[in-house]
């Protein structure tokens, strides 16, 4: 586990922008922009809620730099369960963990997931840079299209492994933009495409959070067998709320989250 959370987030930036270059020159074109630093409202990892790389497991690495447990998520049909964190002291990112119910699975997933969750060391899961550590399994691409077939987020997980599926920048510390749509239309000048599933903007002030994000980058990712250009990771952008007492919202909102992982889809 790291102690430092400055270098935590450094090292996870690393190795996200290595397979999401759109964000890199996105973060290039608004820190240009803005002519300051760009604050990250949260990042989101993902994984199978099978030992040792549950939920729970990922969350320790947080836990352990004095971050505290947060709201709960479910989502039925993609068959997932999500929480967030957040610390509780410091300005730092809120971290979105979900995991794949793998036991609401048919059975053919349920076997292809546990022989992949087999080969993680269980000593790996608790090693600083777990986080960023992509693959800790043999896949080939036939397996990817088989898990495909049922779970767009268990065939990512297998292909990408341990790293962070986005970053996503705060609008709230954005000076030269104040609203998801300016972003939204910063984006689409450069060429990137948006989430439109569910609207392009999702939430509303009511729901004290609005996000929006790109569509994943497609890079190679190499199979055991093959080399296939593939949807990667996005890059996602927040707008909250103050809640009655005058403090910004720091939870999430399921119908939103719902719609951002989609982000990740291969679809057209
Ligand atoms: C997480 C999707 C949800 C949010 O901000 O609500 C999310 C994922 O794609 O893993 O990021
Ligand atoms: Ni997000």
């Amino acid at each position: 586990m790291h102690t430092d959370p400055d270098t935590l987030f450094a090292r996870l930036w690393e190795s996200y922008r290595q397979v999401t270059p759109s964000a890199d020159r996105i973060h290039k074109i608004l820190g240009a922009e803005e002519g300051q630093a760009i604050v990250n409202d949260h990042i989101a990892l993902r994984t199978f809620n099978l030992d040792p790389v549950r939920l729970d497991a990922l969350a320790e690495h947080f836990l352990s730099l004095g971050y505290e447990e947060g709201g709960e998520y479910h989502f039925e049909a993609k068959k997932l369960y999500a929480r967030h964190y957040e610390h509780p002291s410091r300005e730092l990112p809120k971290v979105f963990i979900s995991e794949l119910l793998v036991e609401q699975c048919s059975p053919e997933l349920q076997s292809v997931v546990k022989s992949l969750v087999g080969q993680v060391k269980p000593e790996a899961v608790t090693a600083d840079d777990f986080l960023y550590s992509g693959r800790h399994w043999a896949v080939d691409y036939d397996t990817y299209r088989q898990l495909m077939k049922e779970s767009e987020y268990a065939a990512w997980m297998a292909a990408w492994g341990y790293r962070a599926n986005h970053f996503t920048v705060s609008i709230n510390h954005l000076e030269q933009f104040g609203s998801v749509p300016e972003i939204n239309q910063l984006l689409k000048d450069h060429g990137y495409t948006v989430n439109s599933s569910g609207g392009e903007v999702k939430g509303s002030p009511e729901d004290l959070l609005e996000q929006s994000s790109t569509m994943a980058d497609r890079v190679p990712v190499t199979f055991t067998d093959e080399t296939v250009t593939i949807p990667s990771c996005f890059y996602e952008f927040a707008l909250r709320y103050p809640k009655p007492d005058g403090r910004l919202y720091s939870g999430f909102v399921a119908a939103s989250a719902d719609k951002i992982f989609e982000s990740t889809n291969a679809g057209s």
